[in-house]
């Protein structure tokens, strides 16, 4: 059975992630679907594609699947984790990508949400960076997405408390575009979509490639990355990574240590 479902109509792709029974939590088989359907709506010249899960879905992704986290001592979050593969691909993509938003959003599912180029969700979704609930040291590229969307302050927040905020907060940190009841949101969606697929592809592809560079332009001193990558390497090879992962997998709350 696939794990998502998809439409393509109007110059329009929209991408259903449809995994509701393990909460669309981002699984290797998920992410693979999801990037054959971006590089078939690329491919099929896409002007916009929508990102959702299913009508009066409660949870909108669970975040990375943590069952598939490699144990204490390996990266978990390198270059080719899926999570990883699936962000670029979406800020990669020449068509802007609407994110549709009901229900909960959660660690990498909200890394995912904030790269999509627009985020509409329903008032009563929200979004958790959950990192530190797990002992997991998020990885640069990452935090980076999180630091263009999010307000610092609110940031840290999120990152340290790792408890959700509701949509509405986002809307009015302006991290999201529009906040909307559940029954107006594919209506919403659909127009914003139709606008932008009315407008020159050509342009805003490079309005979106620039976008991005900028956005991304921090040089960084090998020296610097190398200290950084030390540190999350003690946080990856600690005793409490290894328990954040146990404690999830046996549905029981972590006792972190600080070693
Ligand atoms: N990975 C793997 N399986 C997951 C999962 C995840 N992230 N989230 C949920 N599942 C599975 C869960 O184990 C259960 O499987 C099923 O989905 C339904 O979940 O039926 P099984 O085999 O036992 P559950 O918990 O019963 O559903 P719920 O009561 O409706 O609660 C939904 C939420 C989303 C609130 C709950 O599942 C939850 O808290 N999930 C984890 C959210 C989270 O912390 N995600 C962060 C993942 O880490 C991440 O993205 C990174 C990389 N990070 O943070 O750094």
């Amino acid at each position: 059975m696939p794990l998502i479902e998809t439409e393509f109509a109007d110059s329009i792709g929209t991408l259903v992630m449809n995994h509701v029974e393990k909460r669309n939590a981002l699984s290797m088989e998920l992410i693979d679907e999801m990037l054959g359907a971006i590089e078939h709506f690329n491919a099929s010249g896409a002007r916009v594609i929508i990102l959702r899960a299913p009508a009066g879905c409660r949870v909108w992704s669970a975040g990375h699947d943590v069952s598939e986290l490699p144990d204490r001592g390996r990266d978990p979050l390198g270059w080719g984790d899926p999570l990883r593969v699936v962000i670029r691909a979406i800020q990669e993509s020449p068509a802007p990508v609407i994110a549709h938003i009901e229900g909960s959003v959660w660690g990498g599912g909200c890394e995912v949400a904030l790269a999509c180029d627009i985020l509409v969700a329903t008032t009563e979704a929200s979004f958790a960076i959950t990192p530190a609930k797990l002992g997991v040291p998020y990885n640069l590229g990452g935090v980076l997405t999180l630091m263009n969307m999010v307000p610092h302050p609110v940031l840290r927040e999120m990152l340290f408390t790792a408890r959700p905020i509701p949509a509405r907060q986002a809307f009015n940190l302006g991290m999201i575009n529009a906040i909307c009841d559940a029954a107006e949101i594919d209506a919403r969606v659909a127009d914003m979509a139709r606008a932008i697929a009315a407008n020159s592809p050509l342009s805003i592809a490079a309005m979106k490639e620039e976008i991005r560079l900028l956005a991304g332009a921090h040089s960084i001193s090998p020296e610097l990355f190398e200290r950084v990558q030390a540190l999350r390497r003690t946080v990856y090879d600690s005793h409490d990574y290894q328990e954040g992962l146990d404690a999830f997998r046996e549905k029981r709350k972590p006792v972190f240590v600080g070693k």
